[in-house]
């Protein structure tokens, strides 16, 4: 069939890409390597507490801290990107991982080796925490070409699509509150202002609040629930293929005439036959930059692991040396590093570190959540969010978000007796700012991974993390009854940070491997998301965003996409 538009990859940048390509007409063919998640999309994987019910795991978001310790690891690549998981697998995946490194993450204790930081997981078994952009997540500042600075309109197609919501519950009431009630106390106290976060996105200095999600009616939404329903509803428009993997784009020079897929079976030509016509790439920060290299685009040290690697059928489909187009694709990757410090107070109910959530919850809980989806289970782990900046030794200002949650026994590395039912976790993260950078490659056997760890290279990315954490810590004092037990009082907050491994530090939040920008010196995609040095090949995708915004960036991402599509439809 001859399509218009061949998306690949269903994440938040390619679904955005799909629903508005096919609502100005064009004929959409959206590749996704993955399979269903929510009921909604044909997922299955209901509680043994739902009866036959269409809440599915990705559905619930009391779910959430339960995936890493999962028994049922369905959902988890197999490393060979022949039989994946399901619609909307998230993130920028460097590679498909065995579950060993997944349970480490939440399950062992933290410093009891090092953990992968290579994840692989859906979308919507992220906690999505939703933040609409604010100004400074598009300016020159943040690496971002002239043209992109009037995000307003297309941040405010997306929260009109899908707006976020502070109290997820459907009967509007706020649950298991207790650690945003203490930690309110302690950031109060340091001069810190209460505020409704996404009522005013510019306003990050010295704020806390509630935090948002992309849920809807109690349940997991997303771009899955909104922009991906508009797209399937015009059927003659759109096809979206689930369990395909692109492994290439088919070019000659830098035209790019079709993508090539592998399926188990056999490989299979997706085909976009006139000039006119367009590929996107939405595969994430790993997935796209992986599918660039076996195409012959990068920097000449990746495309030769393609070229010498076992992989026969990779290597006939990258194009001869002569034809290679060389640009920084995997350089200037980004993630926020985050700290996660662990304290104890009366008040707090840990839900049992959500241990027993899925396969044995609290049956009033459980029994509320089926009712009218209300309670508990209609909220993340997350309660409340913070933010403020610091001035670097470097004169450049770097700003800090915070994330507090009830639990967290995995992250208590103490020396200390410690009552674990009292436990909430403060995750401190570097945002906006931090200049660290890290680099995406391919190993020889064509799995993404980072090259360079994009974590605290900069010494004063780490001094700044380090002021912030003490900052925090010298204010327990004024909650009467708070208790900090990791870091505890056999190391410095410094050697604290300095130690905490890179596979600790990761959020998962990458962007920049293809950058945006005005140079194939420095970029890899043109101000219209156009890879430099072809004719119709774009990227749509966290890949693209110069720098790390303000908060999680699943929002920014939504609105990058947005503006995107509208500049490659003015083309
Ligand atoms: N972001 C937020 O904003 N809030 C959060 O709370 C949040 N939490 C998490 C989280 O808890 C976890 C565990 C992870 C892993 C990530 C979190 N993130 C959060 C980050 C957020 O999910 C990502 O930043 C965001 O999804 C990136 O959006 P993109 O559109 O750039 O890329 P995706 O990776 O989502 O989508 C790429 C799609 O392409 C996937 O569905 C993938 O299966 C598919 N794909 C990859 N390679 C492919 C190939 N070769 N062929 C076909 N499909 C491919």
């Amino acid at each position: 069939a001859a399509y218009d538009y061949i998306i690949v990859g269903a994440g938040p940048g390619g679904i955005i890409a799909a629903d508005r390509l096919s609502e100005a007409g064009k004929k959409v063919l959206l590749l996704e390597r993955g399979g269903p998640s929510t009921a909604q999309t044909g997922g299955t994987y209901t509680p043994s507490w739902g009866i036959p019910t269409n809440l599915t795991k990705f559905d619930i978001p009391g779910a959430f801290e339960t995936f890493w310790g999962d028994a049922n690891q369905y959902w988890w690549c197999n490393g060979a990107d022949t039989r994946t998981t399901f619609l909307q697998i998230s993130q920028a995946l460097p590679r498909c991982l065995s579950v060993g490194g997944l349970s480490d993450r939440w399950g062992g204790s933290v410093n009891a080796g090092k953990r992968s930081s290579l994840f692989y997981v859906p979308t919507h078994a992220s906690h999505r925490l939703y933040w609409y952009a604010a100004d400074s997540d598009f300016s020159l500042a943040a690496g971002w070409p002239a043209g992109w600075q009037n995000h307003a309109p297309y941040t405010a197609k997306v929260s009109a699509r899908l707006p976020s919501t502070d109290h997820p519950s459907t009967d509007g009431q706020r649950y298991l509150e207790q650690s945003s009630t203490v930690m309110s106390t302690l950031l109060t106290s340091q001069g810190y202002a209460q505020t409704t976060i996404n009522a005013n996105p510019n306003a990050k200095e010295h704020v806390f609040g509630f935090s948002s999600y992309d849920y809807l009616g109690g349940k997991r939404a997303g771009p899955v629930a909104t922009y991906l329903q508009t797209a399937l509803a015009r059927p003659s428009l759109v096809t979206l293929k689930l369990y395909t993997p692109a492994s290439a784009v088919v070019r000659t020079g830098g035209t790019i005439t079709g993508v090539q897929t592998t399926t188990r079976r056999s490989g299979q030509r997706h085909r976009a036959a006139q000039p006119r016509r367009r590929v996107i790439l939405s595969a994430g920060a790993f997935g796209t930059s992986r599918i660039l290299y076996q195409s012959g685009i990068g920097p000449a040290d990746m495309l030769q692991v393609v070229q010498n690697s076992g992989n026969a059928v990779a290597k006939q489909q990258l194009p001869p040396p002569a034809q290679w187009i060389s640009l920084p694709v995997g350089y200037n990757a980004s993630d926020n590093p985050g700290v996660t410090l662990v304290f104890t107070h009366p008040s707090i109910d840990a839900y049992d570190s959500w241990a027993n959530a899925w396969t044995n919850p609290r049956p009033a809980d459980a029994a509320q959540y089926l009712r009218n989806q209300s309670g508990v289970y209609a909220d993340a782990s997350v309660k409340l969010n913070f933010w403020r900046s610091y001035v670097g030794s470097d004169k450049k200002t770097r700003w800090i978000q915070g994330t507090v949650r009830p639990g967290g026994v995995s992250y208590a590395m103490t020396s200390q007796a410690y009552n674990a039912s009292q436990v909430f976790a403060v995750t401190v993260y570097l945002s906006t700012g931090l200049t660290s950078r890290g680099r995406i490659g391919i190993d020889s056997t064509l799995q993404a991974l980072p090259l360079v760890q994009p974590y605290l290279t900069d010494p004063v990315d780490e001094a700044t993390l380090v002021t912030a954490i003490n900052d925090i810590i010298a204010s327990v004092k004024n909650v009467p009854g708070l208790k900090l037990i990791t870091p505890d009082n056999t190391t410095t907050v410094a050697n604290f940070v300095h130690t905490y491994a890179d596979g600790n530090l990761l959020s998962n939040h990458w962007v920049g491997a293809n950058k945006i920008g005005t140079s194939p010196a420095a970029a890899v995609v043109d101000v219209n998301a156009k890879v430099f040095n072809t004719t119709n090949l774009f990227i749509v995708d966290a890949s693209i965003i110069p720098s790390l915004p303000y908060g999680n960036p699943t929002g920014v991402i939504m609105s990058t996409a947005e503006q995107a599509v509208a500049k490659i439809l003015a083309l």
